[in-house]
């Protein structure tokens, strides 16, 4: 057991993430979902939901639905699918739920994005996910969510300390202890931007008209996340990590180091994204063994980034 001090230490270490959260101002988040490269179109659409879903507020967590599921954070992400609870729960956005009741919405708009283009495949409409959104947010009139927002909007309104939290119980603190071990984990991820992955790969020696194709496999696979871990496959393994390198033959989930990689799948979802490309680079290499193009192994390569050499131009 740790010491009063180191009790108290841990405490102050992580009472900083777990009680950073905010109201935002519809006009505010307009802003903050422009500069995440929304779809203009969409922001009136994804402020409306934020106002019915959390009323803005970051930290909203909802009552139990009917299916023992709660929803988290300013979008309502559901744990159910999306985000963990427990460690070993499913987590198609590679997230821990209380990622989305922090102040920062990059990871929780990232979510969303992947919540809306499951639901949209499905029902043609990404926006259905959210209940709300049949209700007050799929009118012509949406756009009143932020007629008013015209400058950058101003008056950020943040919360005060959750003061709750110091009120716990004994098991709520060993619970809290195993959040200091997770969330000690999950600050080692990391959301690329593409040109900072461009650089990365030319530095580790990776062809010049190959990188943009990596590239575009990566933002379509993870969307650039380094903790991103995918649906369960078809055959019950899962991807891991910012190229989605998966479990069935290349890393071992649980246990030490092993597979074709010799790699746990934990070292594929850290912020280090040079082992997960070496393995990568073998992976290529056995595709391109067996099927004469390399990058045939990522289903989206087909679909998305077959021939996209200007992928990375710019950068
Ligand atoms: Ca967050
Ligand atoms: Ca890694």
């Amino acid at each position: 057991m740790l010491s009063p001090r180191a009790n108290l230490f841990y405490l102050l270490l992580i009472a900083i993430p777990l009680t950073t959260a905010k109201i935002f101002t519809k006009c505010e988040l307009a802003e903050k979902l422009r500069a995440l490269k929304a779809p203009p179109e969409d922001i009136p659409t994804w402020v409306c939901i934020a106002e019915h879903e959390s009323r803005l507020d970051t930290s909203a967590v909802g009552p139990p639905n009917g299916d023992g599921s709660r929803d988290h954070g300013l979008l309502q992400i559901n744990d159910r699918y999306w985000c963990w609870v427990q460690e070993d729960g499913p987590a198609a956005c590679g997230n821990k739920c209380s990622d989305f009741e922090d102040d920062d919405i990059r990871d929780d708009f990232i979510c969303a994005r992947r919540v809306f283009r499951a639901t949209k495949r499905r029902t043609g409409n990404g926006f259905t996910a959210w209940v709300v959104y049949g209700q007050h947010c799929n009118g012509p009139d949406v756009g009143r969510y932020t007629s008013e927002c015209s400058a950058v909007a101003k008056n950020e309104t943040t919360r005060s300390p959750n003061l709750k939290f110091l009120k716990m119980s004994s098991s709520s603190y060993v619970l809290l202890c195993s959040l200091v071990l997770a969330v000690s984990f999950l600050a080692d991820a990391k959301v690329f931007n593409k040109c900072e992955l461009a650089r990365k790969l030319k530095s580790m020696g990776f062809a010049a008209n190959e990188v943009p194709i990596w590239v575009c496999i990566a933002e379509n696979e993870s969307h650039y996340n380094t903790a991103a871990v995918g649906n369960k496959n078809t055959d019950k393994s899962k991807d891991h990590g910012i190229i989605q390198i998966n479990d069935r033959y290349w890393c071992n989930e649980s246990g030490s180091a092993g597979k074709a990689c010799n790699k746990r799948c934990s070292d594929f979802r850290n912020d280090d994204v040079t082992d997960d490309f070496e393995c990568a680079r073998k992976i290529f290499k056995e595709t391109k063994r067996l099927r004469g193009d390399g990058f045939a192994a990522w289903t989206v390569y087909n679909q998305k980034c077959k021939g996209k050499t200007g992928f990375t131009n710019g950068c």
